[in-house]
């Protein structure tokens, strides 16, 4: 059968594996050390074409680590309405990935079996990738794997990871969902941003101006780019723009989520909104500090609130009955669910972590708005949803408010990007509804108060010990450990904590909330020693935090 493919062969011996190296395509794809992903690279090159056969679309593989350190890199396979690869096909990238060298032909030839791809089919796969030095070598690893299998393929170079899956599901709807280019990006983007801001009155120069931190990586060069689209209408003050900065060091979504204080190398004036994305750009969170110097955090759960409080009002106006949910995660603040559920009186449905488990509930929905805390998020529509808003449109007999509610619905819509969330799509879209809504930073964080709240990690010998349900709520195994949770729980007022596995590092993840700071932290520390007594904990046991 080797003989099939003998451009495989001999491109293979150019991207060499690591003998012994194993690696697991993880909750957002391969991510390591740059080093040791030539291989994976040209594989997944091979992988795409493969899903771009079995699919008859076109399908993107993204390089990039996200909010990894500069020296890892990564890799993500887009599928083709622009949404994460299906979970079988991963199972299909961890394979490939590893397969030993003189295994390679036969595992290739296994998914193709098993999936029975019919290889005259014609095959395409869209490439992007981020500003890390090592990512444009490592594109074309998978350019060369494209090749081999004798594919067409487009690179498109630096681009954000949400514009790569953009132009994936414009190439597959054939331009329905807009031009598969840059510049169409901006164009969809930026037109029905500047429409959306014809209905905030008496903007001030004050209210257009965003100061914002990009990670010195490709979200900086992308903004920079879009920049003369918004013809003003906001005023962007870039800083961590890449001139100088390391990527994601001490800037950018993650460490500000994390640190929760805002990035080195950017200028907060008292009361001024500041975002961060992350290192690809499809994450984003808000912040100020106020005039105390104290720093407040809008994280996911804030944006979610801001979003879908904004689209029930225009469904309202537009007398639309259409069904909407805010899809969390565990980590979503117990306030903001309380705040959505009783006062907002909207669906909440609790997701595993990971954006794929997310944006799988969201479709349910006429309307899902899915984010995580930390800051990835977008809003789904369903196709009748779009319909039913242009029907109100197109009607004649539709009254004014009723038509006016209907056209910023459809411009909120294309100021979205669907595939997946997108900071500069989450930003445009925060941004038109505080103009619109003539709602400052403050009030905006003033809906709801955060309950405090801690996350810690804990060392076992393996993280696989435990395994939980209700997305992740609860832990099954090992035996006695939610137990003890539930006892710890019950000694605080306003108190939840969970633990879970983490999918990206080798730890596991503690969560706790409380009515105060000083709970949260004891909670956590009491919860973090029942995960190192009960489930294999190594080295030192976890201290007090105080
Ligand atoms: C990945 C996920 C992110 C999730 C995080 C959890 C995507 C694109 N990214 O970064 O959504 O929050 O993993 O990490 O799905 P953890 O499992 O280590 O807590
Ligand atoms: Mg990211």
């Amino acid at each position: 059968m080797a003989a099939q493919f003998p451009e495989v062969s001999k491109s293979s011996s150019l991207h060499p594996k690591p003998p012994g190296l194993i690696l697991q395509y993880g909750t957002a794809g391969f991510r390591t050390v740059a080093a040791h992903l030539d291989h994976v690279m040209f594989r997944m090159g091979l992988l795409a074409t493969l899903r771009s056969k079995k699919t008859k679309s076109t399908i993107g593989v993204m390089v990039t680590a996200s909010h990894n350190p500069e020296e890892d890199n990564g890799v993500k396979l887009v599928d083709p309405m622009g949404e994460m690869v299906t979970p079988a096909w991963e199972g299909y990238a961890t394979q490939l990935a590893n397969a030993e060298d003189a295994d390679l032909l036969t595992a290739l030839e296994d998914i193709i079996t098993k999936e029975e791809i019919d290889m005259s089919q014609e095959a395409n796969v869209f490439v992007g990738r981020d500003t890390r030095s090592s990512s444009a070598s490592l594109s074309d690893a998978v350019l060369d794997g494209v090749s081999s299998l004798s594919a067409g393929s487009k690179d498109y170079g630096l681009v954000t990871t949400p514009q790569l899956h953009y132009m994936v599901r414009c190439q597959n709807t054939q331009g329905k969902y807009g031009e598969a280019t840059v510049d169409g990006y901006y164009k969809k983007l930026s037109q029905a941003f500047l429409q959306l801001l014809k209905n905030a009155s008496n903007c001030t120069d004050d209210q257009k101006h965003l100061s914002l931190d990009g990670a010195n990586g490709i979200g900086a060069l992308k903004v920079r780019e879009m920049d003369s689209h918004l013809a003003k209408e906001l005023q962007i003050s870039l800083y961590n723009d890449g001139s100088n900065g390391k990527l994601n060091f001490q800037c950018g979504a993650d460490f500000v989520k994390v640190q929760q204080k805002a990035p080195t190398g950017f200028e907060v004036k008292p009361g001024e909104r500041c975002c961060s994305f992350d290192g690809d750009a499809d994450r984003i969170v808000y912040y100020y500090t106020d005039s105390d110097g104290q720093f407040h955090l809008l994280d996911g759960d804030k944006i979610a609130t801001l979003i879908s409080t904004y689209l029930k009002e225009l469904l309202t106006q537009a007398s639309l009955n259409l069904n909407m949910a805010v899809v969390q995660t565990a980590y979503a603040n117990g306030s903001s669910t309380r705040y959505l559920e009783n006062t907002m009186k909207l669906a909440v449905k609790c997701a595993k972590t990971g954006v794929k488990h997310l944006h799988h509930i969201a479709q349910e929905f006429d309307i899902g708005v899915y984010f995580e805390a930390n800051g990835h998020g977008t809003v789904l529509f369903s196709e009748s949803a779009e319909e039913k808003i242009q029907q109100l449109i197109d009607n004649p007999n539709s009254d004014d408010e009723k038509k006016r509610a209907a056209l910023l619905l459809q411009n909120s819509i294309s100021v979205i990007n669907q595939t997946v969330g997108d900071a500069i799509s989450d930003m445009l879209l925060i941004e038109a509804i505080l103009a619109i809504k003539g709602m400052t930073v403050q009030q905006w964080d003033a809906i709801y108060t955060d309950l405090p709240n801690r996350q810690l990690k804990v060392k076992v010998a393996d993280r696989r010990v435990i395994d939980t349900t209700d997305a992740e709520r609860r832990a099954v195994t090992p035996a006695g450990l939610q137990d003890a949770i539930d006892a710890l729980v019950k000694k605080y007022r306003l108190a939840r904590s969970f633990v879970r596995p983490s999918g990206t590092e080798d730890v596991v993840r503690v969560y706790a909330e409380a009515i105060t700071q000083e709970s949260a932290d004891a909670l956590a520390h009491e919860v973090s020693l029942a995960v190192y007594r009960l489930a294999g904990g190594v080295g030192d046991e976890p201290k007090p935090l105080h």
